[in-house]
């Protein structure tokens, strides 16, 4: 299986980039953000306990999401492989997945890891803010803390996969196909 970790700040280009992934290597797209923005809409248990994070900026909590995820891993299991994206944003919730894929025998492959300018990441929230109806992007107030929260509280999962030998840094600015093309050469070595 190619099982791929898509990290990075708020506004790295996860969501952006791994579209175009799952596209070209036929993955499974499971991205937390995505589900929990789905279970808001539907008025869900879930959905109304997370908006209460999401709307500050804040993480919800990691049981939450690691339920999220266990759904769907156990939902998908005939899949060529997964695009993680958003999710593991916590060392907890990074160990936990390594325990999910252990049992299925599917270790994650590599973790590509987008590096964005700070100015870069407030300009692409703030500029999504104005043509979504996202409510984490309408307030800079709100963008800043995520990235604080981000470099607090995310950035150890990082070395988490370095000690790994998996960790993949990715130059994440530039144009979208640019970017598609850093990542492409990474997968395709690390295959
Ligand atoms: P996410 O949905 O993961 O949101 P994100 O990090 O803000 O966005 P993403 O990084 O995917 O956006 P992209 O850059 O593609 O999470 C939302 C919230 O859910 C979190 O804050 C948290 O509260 C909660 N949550 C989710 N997962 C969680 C977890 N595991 N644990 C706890 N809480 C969790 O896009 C940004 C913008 O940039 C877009 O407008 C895009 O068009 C633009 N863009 C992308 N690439 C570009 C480029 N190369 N040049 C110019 N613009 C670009």
């Amino acid at each position: 299986m190619l099982n791929i970790v898509l990290f990075g700040p708020p506004g790295a280009g996860k969501g952006t980039q791994s579209q175009k992934i799952i596209e070209k290597y036929k993955l499974q797209h499971l991205a937390t953000g995505d589900m929990l923005r789905a279970a808001i809409r539907e008025k869900s248990p879930i959905g109304i306990e997370a908006q209460k994070y999401i709307d500050k900026g804040q993480l919800v909590p990691d049981e939450m999401v690691i339920d999220l995820i266990a759904a769907e891993l156990d939902n998908h299991y005939e899949v060529p492989g997964f695009v993680f994206d958003g999710f593991p944003r916590t060392t907890v919730q990074a160990r936990k997945l390594d325990e999910m894929l252990e049992v299925k025998k599917a270790p994650i492959t590599v973790m590509l890891a987008l590096e964005v300018d700070y100015d870069e990441l407030i300009a692409r929230l703030v500029n999504r803010g104005k043509i979504s109806d996202r409510t984490d992007d309408q307030d800079e107030n709100v963008i800043r803390s995520r990235i604080d929260i981000y470099n607090k509280t995310t950035l150890p999962v990082m070395d988490y996969y370095k000690t790994q030998g998996k960790y993949r840094g990715i130059n994440g600015m530039g144009s979208i196909d640019e970017i598609f093309n850093r990542i492409c050469k990474v997968i395709d070595s690390s295959k």
